[in-house]
């Protein structure tokens, strides 16, 4: 074993730590923490969550927005956010809502023909195969404006926004089930489900709560509206819902709040809903079989047609035995079926109890019609206790439950006493719990309620994060802590402020499950993924007028837009196609035409459209939008809107000097002749890249098709470049030249990475000293005068270790740990004249200098390669 990795995983493992550090690495760790004040075990949690540069994390998790309206992406055990998605609001940096495409989606959302801006979003569920995260499709749900989203984990765009035809007001949904045959949407607050007018005196009979089963086509990633239907559910508003897997497949459970069917009214002297709706000791838990109600549902003589969707009446779904409640302790939250399928724990805030629910023992009561008795609309009700499995005292305010690898072993989260806690559900037994900060709601397992959950970590996502933050202001962030789970006590490995809208659900699959895309096919409407009208490849840019209809086909590619100008009259109703013609990965293009409210993100190979009324004479610039290159302030042109009313008079006047045609020619030349340079160097990397097999290498290869998309589109300029001179126009001649230097310079750009790349994959394999070295060289400044391969601003270092005498390797130890013993040495006298600048100090201790003497071995051995 090396001493680097005794050193880390005692620093791991938090033994010792303190001495070995300050033994190893001249104590710089040491002096961080005192400096930092930081304590061992806050480096051990660092050291658990830190993900170096480059890294990557092992599971990523898909937290609701709340309020935002938006999906959060954040890694684990790295803590950083990756992504907003744009579902419910308009996000303008993605474009979302501001081109056409991405509109057409938001206004799905539309509520009886108005628009709707926002969501409150708050439970995202991850598509399931056989009761796994599949990695597929992720849905969430709005509170405020009942409606389901679907989001393509593809490339993590917004597809469908689903409204609920009969409810006003949702919670419990987005979940799917095993197989992601349906989404299970149930009703919050219970209201009338036509659009008319019910005085709230008639609640119990003309408001109605019910869960929504979405059939959803898992292959497509769409909802599926005509195949879907509601259960009618009494006026209890229901809430959280799960799924049954496994043993309880085929069933679905949501609890519900206010089985006392209170009404409230302060106003007119009433105590409060408050009050009312938390009287009795017990609600309901909605048992119901959606499997059977599928099938039911296909019958027209067993639904209603309400806002022409299918509704299950309760008569229905009694009659077929497929509608049950059974009581369940007061003011209930989650209900959460665990992996097998067989128990389904319910926590009650109001109760400090979590009562564990034994399907076994339900299935039996339902198959031996075994009631208590029936509700007022006739459901027959179950007893509690023959159902419960058992009751476990777990502390104040029990809300939400995950589970983990371990069998029996289950998370809840206690929202007043801010403490998650550990225990068994089948044994009953409280193992342990830890204080979270602060009011904790949901919390995250990693798959944790999927039929395959994986351990590790648990995210407390707490309500209020009051001092642990620096303060923003009275509005403050919401605070998730990542939880170790994996020994026998938990342990709050680190804090992580999310400042956009209260989360209340997350869910987290295994990184290795996602595949996200790289680019689009060329010329595809990302929110449809079929081609879209508006695809213009290169050559094919166009301005075509229909009447007072303007259709511009237009493209970006570093660094420009084509076209660049565009004239139309006040009064035209414009519509820009643009499409990104890049392979590259991360080359995004933005687009936005000044002052009309429009924007596009444009991945590689999207076509995007922006449409609008050019309602306003002017000049109007538009450019690119994402700093994509370094001409990329050059990436523009001008929209001018003319009023054809008006006569225009030129106003050229300004005569400027121009240069002779000898004097043209020269630079055309000269022109020609730095390209010929740089071409040079381009086919010199080719020939690399040729003789090292890069075809071999994936990614390599990608880089190369990227370099070549760049490099192909030289000759079309090469032959606009040769007619012109033809003409002897050489003020043109010169341009389009520079046009193709511009090209060599992103061909050359990309092909270097790709070299780098595959001299990566080709030379020998680096030890972990040599690595470590590589690291020093760049970090600690060497490479900042020292390019391998290359004289730079200070000697190539290639051979180092053979020039200087018999033990050259104790030569350049000595010489960088103290260079200004060896300015007196004949070779470096000679090199600080050529140079003019003297090798500094920059102070390494000897492990680093060791490490780096490896790197430069590597270096020798793979010569060749540089
Ligand atoms: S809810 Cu917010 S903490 Cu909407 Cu799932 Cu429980
Ligand atoms: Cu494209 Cu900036």
């Amino acid at each position: 074993m090396s001493k680097t990795f005794n050193k880390l995983s005692s620093l791991v493992l938090g033994t010792t730590l303190a001495a070995t550090v300050a033994s190893a690495g001249g104590g710089e760790l040491e002096k961080v923490m005192k400096a930092r004040g930081l304590t061992e075990t806050d480096v051990i949690h660092a050291a658990k969550t830190y993900i170096p540069t480059g890294g990557r994390n092992e599971f990523i998790v898909f937290s609701s927005g709340g309020q935002s309206g938006q999906v959060i992406v954040y890694g684990v055990p790295g803590m950083r956010i990756l992504k907003y998605i744009a579902v419910f609001t308009p996000e303008p940096w993605q474009g979302y809502g501001f081109d056409q495409e991405s509109l057409k989606v938001l206004r799905q959302g539309n509520i009886r023909g108005k628009e709707i801006n926002w969501g409150d979003t708050h439970h995202p569920g991850l598509s399931e195969t056989n009761g796994k995260y599949d990695g597929r499709w992720l849905a969430i749900n709005d509170k405020a404006n009942p409606r389901v989203a679907i989001i393509d984990l593809h490339d993590f765009e917004t597809k469908q926004i689903v409204v609920n035809p009969v409810f006003k007001s949702e919670h419990g949904g987005a979940f799917f089930t095993p197989n992601s045959e349906y989404i299970l949407e149930a009703c919050q607050y219970a209201a009338p489900y036509d659009n008319n007018y019910h005085p709230i005196e008639d609640y119990k009979e003309t408001y109605r709560g019910g869960v929504t089963v979405w059939k959803f086509d898992h292959k497509k990633g769409r909802i599926k509206p005509k195949e879907s239907f509601t259960i009618e559910m009494p006026p209890y508003m229901q809430d959280l819902s799960d799924a049954g897997k496994g043993a309880s497949y085929g069933w679905g459970f949501t609890n519900s709040f206010n089985s006392e069917m209170y009404t409230g009214g302060i106003e007119v002297g009433n105590p409060p809903n408050e009050a009312g709706m938390s009287r009795n000791d017990t609600d309901f838990m909605h048992v119901y079989n959606w499997q059977k109600l599928a099938k039911i549902a296909k019958n027209k003589k067993n639904v209603k047609i309400i806002n022409g969707h299918r509704v299950i009446p309760i008569s229905v779904a009694v009659a077929n035995n497929a509608l049950f409640l059974i009581p369940e302790p007061k003011s209930p939250h989650g209900v959460d079926v665990s992996p097998s399928g067989e128990y389904i724990t319910v926590c009650g805030k109001l109760d400090t109890h979590a009562s564990v629910f034994k399907w076994s023992k339900i299935k039996k009561l339902i198959k031996n019609k075994k009631y208590i008795g029936k509700d007022p609309y006739g459901i027959p009700i179950l007893d509690m206790k023959a159902s419960l499995h058992r009751q476990v005292e777990l502390g104040l305010g029990p809300l939400h439950n995950q589970y983990s690898n371990v069998e029996g072993e289950i998370y809840t989260s206690l929202y007043v006493d801010s403490q998650v806690v550990k225990w068994n559900y089948i044994t009953g037994k409280v193992i342990d719990k830890i204080n979270v900060h602060y009011n904790i709601g949901h919390l995250c397992g990693m798959e944790g309620k999927s039929a395959d959950p994986q351990g590790k970590y648990i995210i407390a996502l707490n309500k209020l994060t009051i001092d642990r933050f620096d303060p923003v202001g009275p509005l403050h962030p919401q605070n998730h802590q990542l939880i170790d789970i994996s020994g026998k006590t938990m342990d709050l490995l680190v804090d992580m402020p999310l400042p956009l809208g209260e989360p209340h659900q997350a869910v987290a699959i295994r990184a290795s499950k996602l595949h996200p895309a790289q680019r689009y096919k060329m010329g595809t409407d990302t929110r449809t993924d079929k081609i879209s009208i508006g695809k213009t490849l290169a050559g094919q840019e166009k301005i075509v007028r229909k009447g007072n209809k303007v259709f511009v086909y237009g493209t970006l590619v570093r660094s420009h837009i084509n076209p660049e100008r565009i004239t139309v009259n006040k009064g035209d109703e414009v519509t820009i196609y643009m499409t990104n013609l890049e392979r590259a990965e991360d080359e995004t293009h933005g687009f936005t035409v000044d002052d009309y409210n429009v924007h596009a993100s444009l991945e590689p190979g999207e076509t995007s459209t922006i449409k609008f009324k050019a309602d306003r004479e002017g000049v109007f610039p538009y450019y690119c939008t994402e700093f994509c290159s370094a001409l990329h302030l050059e990436m523009m042109g001008y929209m001018m809107v003319k009023d054809p009313n008006k006569k225009y008079v030129s106003a050229q006047k300004l005569k400027m000097k121009t240069m002779s045609k000898a004097e043209l020619k020269a630079e055309y030349d000269k022109t020609v002749a730095v390209n010929a340079a740089t071409d040079a160097v381009i086919q010199s990397v080719v020939a690399f890249l040729k003789a090292n097999h890069f075809d071999k290498y994936k990614d390599v290869a990608a880089l190369v098709t990227d370099a070549f998309d760049q490099y192909g589109q030289i000759p079309a300029q090469k032959k606009l470049a040769n007619a012109a001179v033809k003409k002897g126009n050489y003020e043109k001649a010169i341009l389009f030249e520079n046009m193709i230097w511009q090209l060599m310079v992103k061909t050359a750009d990309v092909g270097i990475r790709a070299k780098d790349q595959l001299v990566r994959k080709v030379a020998t394999k680096q030890s972990a000293a040599a690595a470590a070295g590589e690291r020093t060289f760049g970090e600690g400044g060497c490479s900042g005068c020292h390019v391998i391969g290359k004289v730079s601003s200070g000697p190539d270092l290639t051979g180092v270790l053979e020039r200087h005498g018999s033990d050259s390797e104790k030569w350049v130890k000595e010489f960088v740990l103290n260079p200004k013993s060896k300015y007196k040495d004949p070779y470096v006298k000679s090199m600080i004249d050529y140079f003019n600048l003297k090798m500094p100090n920059q102070h390494m201790n000897k492990a680093e200098v060791k490490d780096i003497i490896e790197y430069l071995k590597w270096v020798d051995k793979n010569a060749n390669l540089f």
